[in-house]
């Protein structure tokens, strides 16, 4: 029997669930080189973490994080805290030699997000991994429109329309949860699920924001606090809009709000190329829409590619062609590829670093919308 892979992961709330949904499954799914054991899930506080534990399918639990990166028998520390711990969790655990799965956005802020990567590259060369969680790329259609894409299938990129909608906030009486404060979770639409976005667009055309203009706004400047009488202020933007450049020629808009009333999780991506258009829209997460400019002019027009057939990314080992995948198998697939990537010694992708260049497009956009001014990109190789 090969060497488990023991994990130890923080936090377990919704990102926790769903982490944790991923490492009950992954072993049952696929043939993995190491199996994974859920060995401890730490939260704040002792009960809660224990009840969750025993939800979650956790061994053990415990009331500080600290602890998980003393022990011998965790090798993975899954980060699933707000932003405002990540860095220090996260290179405290590389330090500590074990590999590091950290939720999106990789940090509260560039500097933190600089010195993350700076911890992945030190453990690096003693094997240890790090790889952040943009669960989307996961979605077996986005993994084969990326395919796509790289095969030249759309042309010359000329357009990238990318959209992430949400309304969980459009009540004012919506309490002052920590993701609507600056100082826990960095920023509200924009690193939440613009990040997202962000991340997508740059994986599937293989180029990096270079460039933008942006706006924010807080449409609700006080909510009523969550645990105590009175209100609080709203400290993050509820909606963050941006135009920009990918790499040298592709102009793009994005759209990030939680004010879109009626659209719940609304992730939508359009590429736009000189050969051909490709559509990906969350809602139906199993399809692409394909226009391709190729065929004769008399039998164009968009057809819908059911991505479920075996020789599509990650779907041979689930269902039969036609049977439906959903949200949760994004996190299986996650799992899978980081598994494999520590068992083979290769770097998982997205890398920190990787997760950096989003940080630096998120700062980028709430600068531009500061000065009102096109703000350029620093890449994260500089
Ligand atoms: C909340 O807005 C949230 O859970 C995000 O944090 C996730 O990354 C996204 O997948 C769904 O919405």
């Amino acid at each position: 029997m090969s060497q488990p892979l023991r994990v130890g992961m923080v936090g377990y709330a919704f990102m926790g669930a769903a982490h944790s949904q991923a490492w009950r499954t992954v072993n049952h799914v696929y043939d993995l080189p190491m199996p994974v054991r859920m060995q401890v899930v730490s939260g704040r506080s002792a009960a809660a973490v224990a009840a969750a534990a025993d939800r979650l399918g956790w061994s053990e639990s415990t009331d500080d994080w600290r602890t998980l990166l003393a022990r011998d028998d965790v090798d993975l520390i899954d980060i699933c805290a707000p932003g405002d711990v990540h860095a220090e969790i996260a290179i405290e655990a590389l330090a500590a030699g074990k590999h590091v799965l950290c939720e999106k956005p990789l940090a509260n802020s560039v500097a933190e997000a600089r010195k993350m990567v700076a911890a992945a590259d030190a453990a690096r060369d003693s094997g240890v991994r790090a790889m952040c969680g943009f669960n989307y790329r996961r979605v077996p259609a986005v993994a084969l429109m990326r395919q796509m894409v790289a095969a030249g299938r759309l042309g010359t990129i000329r357009h990238v329309r990318a959209c992430y909608l949400q309304d969980w906030i459009v009540d004012p009486q919506f309490p002052l949860v920590w993701r609507l404060r600056r100082e826990v979770a960095g920023s509200g639409a924009l690193g939440d699920i613009g990040a997202h976005i962000v991340d997508l667009t740059q994986f599937l055309t293989g180029l990096r924001v270079t460039s933008v203009s942006a706006l924010t706004q807080t449409f609700v400047r006080s909510r009523p606090l969550p645990d105590s009488p009175g209100q609080g202020d709203v400290t993050v933007d509820d909606a963050a809009l941006f135009l920009a450049r990918l790499g040298d020629g592709v102009v793009a808009s994005y759209e990030a709000s939680r004010f879109a009333t009626g659209r719940k999780n609304a992730l939508r991506v359009e590429i736009n190329g000189s050969l051909g258009t490709l559509v990906f829209d969350f809602e139906r997460m199993n399809e692409l829409a394909f226009y391709d400019g190729s065929r004769p002019a008399g039998e164009q027009g968009f057809s819908r590619i059911l991505v479920t057939e075996p020789s599509h990314p990650y779907l041979a080992a689930w269902w039969p062609p036609g049977h439906l995948i959903g949200y949760e198998h994004t996190f299986v697939h996650q799992a899978h590829d980081l598994v494999q990537a520590i068992a083979a010694g290769a770097d998982p992708a997205p890398s920190f670093a990787d997760a950096l260049q989003v940080q630096l497009v998120l700062d980028a956009v709430s600068r531009s919308a500061e000065t009102s001014s096109w703000t350029t990109v620093e890449s994260a190789e500089e």
